[in-house]
């Protein structure tokens, strides 16, 4: 591989990080008292996960932190972004602390201080404790209450070491895989149920940060939403107006409550026959709006669409694009990851400047980019996967030109450091800068995490790929 002749820097102080998620690679599900959340009533459904694989073991993180750590300090990573399993912390949903819980994120947290690296939390990444979608899950407002107490619970141990919070990822993926497409835990497929989880979602973030807030005004608070572009595959008006739908309940549903204060007008026309949105009572908008320290955002790929009067596509997206059922997802020919998403940096670019130009100035972070590819172990025990660091390096470069353009971006959390339980696609698909052989659960950096150590170093992408020369 050839070194890039143009010097792209980073600003100074750039936050370098990576991304975990507690399910994704913890194990030991049972350990100190944990109950069982949504996925692993979900994971252990036959037929929901490829391969029938669950999150039992996965990277027995729960264990190996201490090495993992290490791994992180290896990759002169100043951030790391993990989740707290709310299922470990309060197994019911509700009550007093568990005491084993905290006492293994509080390990963690002290190895990683221990080696200089902050640690940045997301209260939840799509682990409701199961007793909770038992009562009714995320469409129930009561669960938005719960939501806030398990936030307080745990901002008022960990506060004094943590001063990054985020309260959930990707909603939408909780509200509309998981309550619309049945695609995500708990696999329903409740259309109006799933516009109820968006708001009760957004609520119980909005009172998460009005009590976190209160109880530490140095806490830096936020929220990360997985954003696309939404392209018409034409110019025809059935085309762009698809395009516009999908956009309002994809980004919009998110974007504008947060920080706009109001849903909006075009989504509640669009999902009418759906849902009157009746579960919004008065001053709910105004909690969701509550001032935020940064916006998370992940991307991963642009959707381009087009209106299809036929029959409804056997996509999980489409099927989540809740009002939308006469929309499918076009391929526009670009060259694919292994979970078929079209790689296109240019996207992540688009995503970063509208929410600059649409929603005002607001510190950014990318809080996940990455992919997977189908990594192979070479005869010299290592994995080459030049495929991710071209991946990542266009990324990168999309990012500084967001940046260039005026777009507030203070951070870049690589998905992910390890190889880890990929949801319903199970462990085939490796998204690590780490590579994990399940069978012994031995951590071997990939090619890509050496490159991305350089980046970090240098705090830029000049000359770093030729490390690997
Ligand atoms: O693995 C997921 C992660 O949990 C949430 N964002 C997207 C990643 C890749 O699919």
């Amino acid at each position: 591989m050839s070194s890039h002749d143009d010097t792209a820097g980073f600003p100074t102080g750039f936050v370098w990080g990576t991304a975990t998620a507690s399910y994704q690679i913890e194990g030991a599900v049972t350990a100190g008292g944990r109950r069982p959340s949504i996925w692993d009533t979900f994971s252990h459904k036959p037929g929901t996960i490829h391969n029938g694989d669950t999150g039992d073991v996965a990277d027995d993180h729960y264990h190996r932190y201490r090495e993992d750590v290490g791994l992180l300090a290896d990759l002169g990573v100043t951030h790391y972004r993990f989740s707290l399993a709310w299922p470990r912390l309060q197994p019911d949903g509700k009550g007093a602390i568990n005491a084993d819980g905290l006492d293994f994120y509080t390990r963690l947290v002290d190895e990683l201080l221990a080696h200089d690296i902050q640690p940045w939390v997301t209260l939840y990444h799509w682990d409701l404790p199961q007793a909770l979608e038992d009562a009714g899950g995320w469409p129930e407002r009561d669960t938005a209450e719960r939501f806030a107490d398990y936030a307080a619970l745990t901002h008022d141990k960990l506060h004094d070491r943590i001063q990054h919070w985020t309260t959930l990822n990707e909603p939408w993926c909780s509200a509309f895989l998981g309550y619309a497409a049945g695609a995500h835990a708990p696999g329903r497929t409740e259309p109006a149920a799933a516009l109820a989880a968006a708001h009760h979602l957004l609520l119980g973030h909005g009172l998460a940060v009005e009590v976190m807030r209160e109880q530490d005004r140095d806490s830096r608070l936020g929220i990360t939403v997985n954003l696309s572009p939404v392209d018409p595959a034409t110019e025809d008006p059935a085309d762009v107006d698809a395009a516009r739908r999908v956009d309002a309940v994809s980004n919009r549903v998110f974007l504008d409550p947060l920080l706009r204060g109001r849903y909006p007008d075009d989504l509640r026309a669009d999902v009418a026959a759906i849902s009157d949105l009746g579960f919004v009572q008065p001053g709910d908008e105004a909690v969701i709006a509550a001032p935020l320290d940064f916006l998370g955002v992940n991307y991963y790929f642009r959707a381009v669409v087009r209106a299809n009067p036929g029959e409804p596509v056997p996509d999980p997206h489409a099927r989540a694009w809740v009002g939308s059922a006469d929309v499918e997802p076009v391929r526009t020919g670009l060259p694919t990851t292994a979970m078929g998403w079209e790689i296109d940096p240019s996207g992540l670019h688009d995503v970063l400047t509208r929410v600059h130009r649409d929603y005002g100035p607001v510190p950014i972070y990318v809080t996940e980019n990455g992919a997977a590819f189908d990594d192979e172990v070479a005869d010299d025990g290592r994995i080459h996967d030049e495929d991710r660091i071209s991946f990542l390096d266009s990324h990168f470069r999309a990012t500084l030109r967001a940046i260039d353009d005026g777009a507030d971006v203070r951070g870049f959390f690589v998905w992910s450091l390890l190889d880890n339980f990929e949801w319903a696609y199970g462990y085939d698909k490796r998204f690590g800068l780490v590579h994990v052989d399940y069978a012994t659960q031995t951590r071997t950096p990939k090619d890509s995490a050496r490159w991305f150590a350089a980046v970090t170093r240098r705090n830029g992408l000049a000359a770093e790929v030729a490390v690997l020369d």
